[in-house]
């Protein structure tokens, strides 16, 4: 097989890159190691930035996110027994849109089997070879092996994925953090509490109440890091929840019955550079924050506009310079995400810390809450930044 630019993972980033490479007439072939159902239900992130959701709608990826995604013009912040409302709108006229990841998923394949495009399921990919202009990536799939040519590698392949690892030793460097504690993120068929997002930071630790539609509740409570799932019983959890949610001007959650649960260790992790030869890493392969934020599936977005209009100006006009511009054109949104992925997550966590350090953090969030400035710093890094437009 042969094809211009190969994309390893059919994650947003990957299918992303592959449909904004198909509107500037970019070949691309996404090889993905699971299969298509397992992709298309495989339960993730939900809030999209201001700028995500405007470059769907100009990538005609939107039509079913606008009929079924949930607007939201705030958040709610709940500490010492208080909720304060952080009105995105007022504040920076912009909101954010609440979409399941899976249904992104869902839609951006569809569209790319629509038109033709290529998606390999229950396809690994196992050996790439970089040092050369027509890298060839090796798959294999139902175990047989089999190889693809191609000018660009596209290593989309996600936070475990094995395209960094093809990179020869040292060639890129990665700085992490490990927090000590983990998420216990439940989907409850319970009516959401609130139409907004409440985010909790309380005595007992961290909670939140997002949501994938009128009916489905996501719940997340913060845990030990490596907790044993097997030691929280559906009451258990719903136990927690209550006394971390509980406040004097909120009503109690809606319970439901929990049709999914699992716990995902909190990380930050920054690979540097994004490149090696002609692979490029876009998304979680290149990038990890805590979904503190909820910044991993926009960022992932970014990365893909931000490769694909390097790629796209290389075939326009054999021009390599945004190319090899590429992490260092990434990088100063990265930090910042992962500067306020870090801080919501240092805000709102109960940190093995003593009385002086939970005071501060009680005080931080009250200035956000009751300071102009610090709410509107906080929204407009919520909402998103901009980016530059990819369609110019
Ligand atoms: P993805 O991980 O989505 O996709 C990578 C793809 O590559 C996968 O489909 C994988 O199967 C495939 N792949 C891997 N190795 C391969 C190989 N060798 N060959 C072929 N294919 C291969 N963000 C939030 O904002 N809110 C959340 O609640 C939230 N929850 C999360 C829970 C988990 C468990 C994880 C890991 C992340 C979560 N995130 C959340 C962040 C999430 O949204 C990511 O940022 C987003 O999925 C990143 O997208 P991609 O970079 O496309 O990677
Ligand atoms: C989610 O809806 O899954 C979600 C929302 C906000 C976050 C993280 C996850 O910060």
């Amino acid at each position: 097989m042969d094809t211009q630019v190969a994309i390893v993972g059919a994650g947003p980033a990957g299918l992303v890159l592959s449909h904004l490479l198909h509107l500037q007439g970019v070949s691309s072939i996404v090889i993905e190691a699971r299969s298509r159902d397992y992709v298309e239900n495989r339960l993730r992130a939900g809030v999209l930035e201001h700028a995500t959701v405007d470059l769907f709608r100009k990538a005609g990826l939107a039509e079913r996110m606008e009929r079924e995604g949930l607007l939201h013009e705030g958040v709610n912040f709940r500490f010492a027994d208080k909720t304060h409302r952080i009105d995105f709108r007022r504040l920076t006229g912009r909101a954010v849109m609440i979409y399941p990841q899976q249904d992104i998923v869902k839609d951006v394949i569809a569209k790319r089997l629509e038109e033709r495009g290529e998606v390999l399921f229950d396809s690994e990919v196992f050996r790439a070879e970089l040092e050369t202009d027509r890298p060839r990536v090796h798959i294999r799939k139902d175990g047989e092996k089999d190889h693809i040519d191609c000018d660009f590698i596209a290593a989309c392949d996600g936070a475990h994925g094995r395209c960094r690892s093809f990179a020869p030793a040292g060639a890129l460097q990665i700085l992490e953090r490990h927090y000590p504690f983990g998420w216990l993120g439940v989907l409850a068929k319970a009516p959401p509490v609130s139409h907004e997002l409440i985010y909790v930071s309380h005595e007992r630790g961290f909670a939140l109440a997002s949501m994938r539609s009128p009916e489905i509740s996501r719940l997340y409570l913060q845990v030990p890091a490596h907790e044993d799932i097997g030691l929280w019983s559906d009451n258990r959890i719903w136990e927690e929840l209550h006394k971390r949610f509980s406040s004097s001007d909120s009503t109690p959650l809606n319970e439901g019955p929990i049709v999914q649960k699992n716990i995902t260790a909190l990380r930050s992790a920054v690979t540097k550079p994004m490149q090696y030869k002609r692979m490029f890493l876009a998304g979680d392969a290149a990038h990890i924050v805590p979904p503190t934020g909820a910044k991993g599936l926009n960022l992932a977005v970014f990365d893909a506009v931000m490769l694909a209009r390097a790629l796209s100006l290389f075939y326009a006009e054999r021009e390599e310079a945004a190319l090899k511009n590429y992490s260092k054109a990434c990088a100063p949104r990265i930090w910042k995400v992962q500067y306020f992925s870090w801080w919501m997550t240092s805000m709102f966590h109960r940190l093995e810390s003593d009385e002086f350090d939970r005071n501060r953090q009680l005080a931080e969030l009250d200035t956000i809450v009751h300071s102009q400035a610090g709410a509107k710093y906080l929204a407009e890094n919520y909402v998103g930044l901009p980016f530059e437009d990819f369609f110019i």
